[in-house]
């Protein structure tokens, strides 16, 4: 994109000060991402967004929940007594000279900006102390969502972490290929054969009432938690596009699942790929410190389904992605997203491996908060 062409489109949300510089920013797998610098002494920076509308297909309704969330989380943070020494920041939205919340380029492309949050994000934790940050960040987030009732929140990614339509989707998506064989498409198929007759076991609870809807982030990856670069705490959650009703549970799922793989969703290693349940307990301790007040038994009993289905859910996902010609995830390679599937279904097997040290540390966790 042209340099012109983003600043005129920053210049929409700052009209009265100069932009310096416009960056590529992170690394999202789905909307462009920059960051604006600005002549300022304070505020020096801005993210602006183009939102992927091949994905959300609705992107007013993204805003309207991102909308939702920020008006009510600064009085719910209020009831949370944080520790003296702790901040949490929510991001707010910066709107148009028309007093708008996003802008439409003349191609159509939808645009919105966002406060910067000076802070720091980790693809890959490597410590305890930052897992634990990390669950703490989604405990409180999810405290902050808890009472906004799920009619105030639009469904603006229908069937999403809703494993059973992913299946179906891929098994559309199958009838119309003839995959290579190649041992890793040969690995994946027999992978999700192998496994497609548990893959129902938390919208079935859904469906039984086992499992409340309830307000979720959606994404909360590691690298979506901010933290604090000098104090190492958790600070805010970011990335808001996906806040709409749902399980907590693919919540949690997408946070350990992220958290706990050392070698992170990027890597070409996957034969070492493995779950640390070191990161899981420390993740879970800091997530149930703040969770506890309003998780149940069946809660509890459904967390580590929510792990292994979470992580199985993203393979398919970048399975189904690669065999369908890569027009969902952004790709550097054509076989990216093959390998991205490698790694969480290695993910999987160590989960599964490790199941019962998992079900007892969960347990663990429950009784020492
Ligand atoms: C996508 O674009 P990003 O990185 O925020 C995806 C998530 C996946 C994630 C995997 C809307 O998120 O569900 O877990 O990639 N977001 C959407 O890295 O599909
Ligand atoms: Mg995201």
């Amino acid at each position: 994109m042209e340099l012109d062409f983003l600043v005129n489109i920053a210049s929409q949300f700052k009209p009265d000060r100069q932009i310096l510089e416009v960056q590529e920013f992170g690394n999202g797998n789905i909307n462009k991402t920059f960051r604006v610098s600005l002549d300022a002494s304070e505020e020096r920076y801005f993210i602006l967004q183009r939102i992927n509308t091949q994905v959300f297909s609705q992107p007013e309704l993204v805003m309207q929940n991102m909308r939702v969330f920020c008006d009510r989380a600064p009085e719910n943070l209020q009831k949370i007594n944080l520790e003296p020494d702790r901040r949490w920041e929510i991001p707010s939205i910066l709107l148009t000279q028309k007093g708008q919340e996003y802008w439409r380029d003349r191609e159509g492309g939808f645009w919105r900006a966002i406060r910067f949050i000076e802070g720091q994000t980790y693809d890959i934790i490597t410590n305890s102390q930052q897992a634990k940050e990390v669950g703490y960040g989604l405990g409180l987030f999810h405290t902050l969502l808890s009472n906004i009732p799920c009619e105030e929140l639009a469904d603006t990614l229908e069937g999403f972490h809703i494993l059973p339509r992913y299946l179906e989707q891929y098994d559309r998506i199958l009838e119309k290929t003839s995959p290579s064989t190649t041992a890793e498409v040969k690995y994946t198929l027999q992978f999700v054969e192998n496994r497609r007759h548990w893959a129902t076991i938390l919208e079935d609870a859904k469906q039984l009432g086992k499992l409340p809807l309830r307000p979720i982030h959606g994404d909360p990856k590691v690298n979506n938690v901010m933290m604090d670069a000098s104090t190492g705490q958790a600070i805010a959650m970011v990335d808001l596009d996906t806040i709409k009703p749902g399980l907590v549970h693919y919540d949690i799922g997408d946070c350990l699942r992220s958290g706990c793989n050392l070698l992170g969703e990027e890597t070409e290693n996957w034969d070492e790929v493995s779950f640390n349940t070191d990161l899981c307990q420390a993740i879970l301790q800091g997530y149930l410190s703040m969770a506890q007040s309003f998780l149940t038994e069946n809660d509890y009993a459904y967390l580590y389904d929510s792990i292994r289905a979470i992580a199985f859910e993203l393979g398919l996902r970048f399975f189904s992605d690669y065999l369908a010609g890569n027009v969902y995830f952004k790709v550097k390679y054509p076989e990216h997203n093959l390998n991205r599937a490698m790694v969480q279904f290695k993910l999987v097997e160590s989960i599964e491996r490790q199941e019962s040290i998992i079900r007892d540390l969960i347990q663990e966790c429950l009784s020492d908060n």
